[in-house]
């Protein structure tokens, strides 16, 4: 394939902007954007000095548009965002002609609108204010009071010097795990790590939630991360593949959004797959959305939900004993595979990993897995694997079985075969541009190199995912990818940019834990469930109330995306900069933390940096043109538009391994793809072995003495970023008796006399909820589906299981390590019940604002 295959983006254009329609005004609003610079504060009850006037410090425009349109973006994509009269009217894509992205739509909600549910001041909890003794335990179930800013500042920092002086850095718990929005500049967990790490260090988090078992595998496995590298292009998959495999992953759904923000090119490929002709299987317990967006051009093989790696082992033994697989590939390229092939055989534990046995396991008919055999070996096959496999007890196994199989079919580092673990998400796969990279804030002085999500800064750090075990077991040593961890005594929580209250799983574990710490600081826009669990909360602006700069594309970076400001922000928000300067300046270290600089300043200085490489390479846009200057690109107010570069068109993801692995050798021990680890046999865990086996999860559906009934999904919901955007008028598309969906088997509607629309009551040992029923075969018998995501919303927090009245999913998840190796969450293991609810319906107040507020 040579560079023929361009991409449609260049004949795209960005809807030209009327210039005339735009007004210009100055807001006071602007101000508090801006951050203070040195000086003029003296002291925590000093409200005189905490902004400084914008014309001081910026030498271009930052002037708001009241009637017209802005360029914005957010993780679901480059923004055209229409205003009127100071108000958001209208939100689309920055480029026209693309697929349809819900989420792009909604942006006035954001700001405002029937669900949004703003934080409008400084709040402090009541008990907490007034220090009364045990008030932890009034979390969540407490009045709130307002204070002033000034006043919020000082508490904070007066609390962070008490915590510090008296108990060390290894007292704050400043992990902070979250999505945050997009944008450079305003990133919210790195300002927070930027205050903690430039203040004396903090208690960090390793890892992420997404990846948690596949990223601590995968380097032992391959030598590299995997999890988060560019794909073979797309291009070549369509050109070359004769079978994908979509294997646990629902990319119609999760290519809507992106880490940086989206450049909607996964979309579109998988419109070109659709359309191709070729043979798409879908492995997936569920009917997903992209299961139904393929409808008849693709195959759905139903698995039990927690058994992708028994049907793995059944493929392997059929290609085995049918003697195809590439021997040659494995003899060349793989470290092992006589030992594991044993364990398939039987020799080692006497059981045989045959189609027969891994069929009564994952409910895949024994001629099915045969077939699966035959046609991955026969064509060029690119499997896709998602990650909610890896969500689950002994997660580390499926994708480290999943390059084996791919090893076996023998096509890794060919055009359209192998494997890929990122075509779902970020857009893996759509070929890279020529574009310079945008740089953004750091964590301060303390370089810790590699990427924001595996190192911190921090003092000591650990696996995200062990929050509630860490709050609730100080002293306790836990192993990880042998090493071993203490956990620290957490008395002070500080949390920006996420929502631990819907995303961390037992949610009533961790409720109970949350009440240890004396002191949680929240920031965020909105009265999350998180907000409302802590004891003091910062009103955030939203990214529309703020300037900032992204690039979209994580794999391609197609676009350097101005993030104009578009409206004046609520009266009393402000950014995450601006009060971490503030509080670091209370602290004594306010110049260090903002280096003399405000908000436009960082993004100039972002945005010059890479112009300058870019003009050092000589790299033409899109459109031919060198890159603009900063004034030129602000004032544009339009995203830049990069072209794919002819190595990032041919990029063939293994293919300098393929070719020599000798001089090429992967990151691995052996330098080869390692199916049998001596590094990991040596760590002698329980749960995780030197080759990639099949262990029964702590729940599943065909287990013996089942805790309870149903297996539950938890997969990631289509019209919402976790639990982002459920405060807006999108919620209204699929909440059913304004409560979170739950999907139900027809089958198992009638045995419990559950119709459509009833609201039910799901339950474990763990916890309850109140959902609403879809009764529909987009599950199977035995089988539920809700999405993660929904706003947690207990009737009482002060009581002893208490019910989620919106839904919840993490309320009946289990809190339980993947395994010692990696210690990822296990959010997609657990068995629920479910019953018709027939009390008087309470009432949702998850949207709404808590007492006092
Ligand atoms: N059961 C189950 N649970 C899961 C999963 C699953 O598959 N099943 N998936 C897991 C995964 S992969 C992930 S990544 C996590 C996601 O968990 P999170 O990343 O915590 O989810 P978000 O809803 O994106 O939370 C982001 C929060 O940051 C706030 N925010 C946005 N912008 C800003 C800002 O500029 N400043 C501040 N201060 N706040 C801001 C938002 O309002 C929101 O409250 O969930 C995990 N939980
Ligand atoms: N719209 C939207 N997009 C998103 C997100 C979002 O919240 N909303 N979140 C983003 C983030 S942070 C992440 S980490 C990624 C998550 O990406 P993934 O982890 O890949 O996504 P999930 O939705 O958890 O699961 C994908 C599919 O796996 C199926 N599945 C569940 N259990 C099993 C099983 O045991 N075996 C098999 N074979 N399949 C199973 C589900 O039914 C679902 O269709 O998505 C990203 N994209
Ligand atoms: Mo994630």
């Amino acid at each position: 394939m040579k560079n023929t295959n361009k991409r449609s983006v260049t004949t795209k254009s960005v809807d030209s902007v009327d210039s005339s329609r735009r007004s210009a005004l100055r807001t006071i609003g602007l101000f508090s954007t801006v951050p203070f610079i040195g000086g003029a504060w003296i002291g925590c009850g000093d409200s005189s000095s905490t902004t400084t006037d914008v014309q001081n410090i910026t030498n271009f425009s930052t002037d708001l548009v009241l009637d017209g349109d802005v360029y914005t973006a957010a993780h679901w994509g480059a923004l055209k965002v229409s205003v009127k009269g100071g108000k958001i009217v209208k939100s689309q894509n920055a480029f026209s002609g693309l697929e349809e992205n819900p989420l792009q739509a909604v942006t006035a909600d954001l700001v405002d609108g029937k669900y949004t549910n703003r934080i409008k001041a400084p709040m402090v909890r009541k008990s907490y204010l007034e220090k009364q003794a045990g008030n932890n335990a009034l979390r969540g179930a407490d009045e709130w009071v307002e204070v002033s800013y000034e006043e919020a500042i000082k508490i904070v920092s007066d609390e962070i010097k008490r915590v510090r002086s008296s108990k060390g850095p290894t007292a704050i718990y400043g992990g902070s795990y979250g999505w945050k929005s997009s944008g450079n500049m305003h990133n919210a967990r790195t300002l927070l790590h930027r205050f903690l790490n430039l203040g004396g260090g903090f208690v960090g988090g390793l890892g992420d939630y997404s990846t948690g078992a596949a990223q601590v595998i995968m380097p032992h496995v391959l030598g590299t991360l995997e999890v988060y590298e560019q794909q073979t292009s797309w291009p070549l998959v369509l050109e070359h593949s004769k079978v994908v495999v979509i294997w646990g992953a629902n990319p119609v759904d999760t290519l809507r959004i992106a880490w940086s923000s989206n450049d909607n090119q996964g979309l579109e490929y998988l419109k070109k797959l659709r359309d191709s002709g070729k043979k798409i299987i879908c492995i997936d317990p569920a009917k997903s959305s992209t299961v139904q967006y393929f409808d008849s051009k693709a195959e759905h093989i139903r698995v039990v939900p927690n058994t992708d790696v028994a049907l793995m082992l059944g493929i392997i033994h059929t290609m085995l004993v049918t003697n195809k697989y590439d021997k040659d590939f494995i003899a060349d390229y793989t470290e092992g595979f006589e030992k594991f092939q044993k364990y398939v055989e039987g020799k080692t534990d006497g059981v045989v990993k045959d189609a027969k046995w891994a069929s009564d396991i994952c409910g895949v008919s024994e001629e099915k897995i045969k077939e699966l055999a035959e046609v991955f070996f026969e064509n060029r096959t690119m499997i896709m694997g998602g990650w909610n496999m890896q969500r689950q007890h002994h997660g580390e196994q499926a994708h480290w079985m999943l390059v084996v199989l791919s090893s076996m079919i023998g096509q890794i580092g060919l055009p359209g075969g192998g494997f890929g673990f990122s075509y779902h998400y970020s857009n893996g796969g759509a070929p890279t541009t020529n574009a310079p990279v945008v740089g953004g804030i750091s964590i301060g002085k303390v370089s810790s190199g590699g990427a924001e999500w595996l190192s911190d800064g921090s003092a000591v750090s650990i696996p995200v995912a062990r929050v509630t075990d860490m709050l609730a077991n100080p002293g306790k040593t836990i192993k990880y990818n042998g090493k071993t961890i203490k956990y620290p005594e957490i008395d002070l929580v500080y949390w920006a940019g996420g929502n631990p209250f819907v995303h961390h799983q037992d949610t009533n574990a961790l409720l109970s834990a949350w009440r240890k710490p004396t002191t949680i600081i929240v920031h965020d826009m909105y009265w999350t469930p998180t907000a409302k669990m802590a004891d003091i909360v910062f009103p955030i602006t939203t990214p529309y109330e703020r300037n900032d700069i992204t690039m979209s594309g994580d794999y391609s970076n197609m676009n350097i995306n101005p993030m104009k400001q578009v409206v004046a922000p609520l009266e009393k928000a402000k950014s995450d900069y601006q009060v971490f300067s503030d509080l670091a300046e209370a602290c004594g270290f306010g110049e260090q933390y903002t280096e003399g600089k405000a908000e436009m300043d960082w993004i100039e200085e972002f945005y010059n940096a890479a112009y300058q490489n870019a003009q050092k390479a000589g790299v033409v846009m899109a459109d031919g043109n060198p890159m603009p200057d900063f004034q030129t690109f602000w004032s544009a107010n339009r995203p830049l538009v990069f072209d794919a570069t002819p190595e990032g068109l041919d990029f063939v993801r293994y293919a300098d391994f393929r070719e020599d692995p000798i001089l090429n050798p992967l990151g691995t021990p052996s330098g080869r793809i390692e199916i049998y680890s001596e590094v990991i046999e040596k760590m002698n865990y329980k749960d995780c072995k030197a080759f990639p086996q099949w262990f029964e999860p702590a729940e599943w559906k065909g287990m013996k003495d089942k805790p309870a009934e149903f297996a539950l999904l938890s997969p990631h919901p289509s019209l919402r970023l976790h639990s982002q955007l459920a405060n807006t008028r999108l919620r209204d598309e699929y909440a059913v008796a304004n409560r979170e969906p739950i999907w139900i088997n027809p089958a198992d509607a009638k045995a419990k006399d559950i119709q459509n629309g009833d609201l039910v009551r799901v339950f474990n040992k763990r916890g309850q909820i109140l959902a609403g029923a879809v009764v529909s075969d987009i599950v199977d018998e035995g089988v539920v589906r809700i999405y993660e995501g929904a706003w947690y919303d207990p009737s009482d927090a002060s009581e002893a299981n208490t019910l989620c009245k919106n839904g919840s999913a993490n309320v009946l998840t289990m809190d339980i390590p993947t395994s010692e190796l990696a210690n990822g969450n296990s959010a997609c293991t657990a068995l629920v019940n479910i019953e018709k609810y027939t009390g008087t319906p309470p009432e949702n107040t998850a949207f709404l604002p808590p007492k006092g507020a």
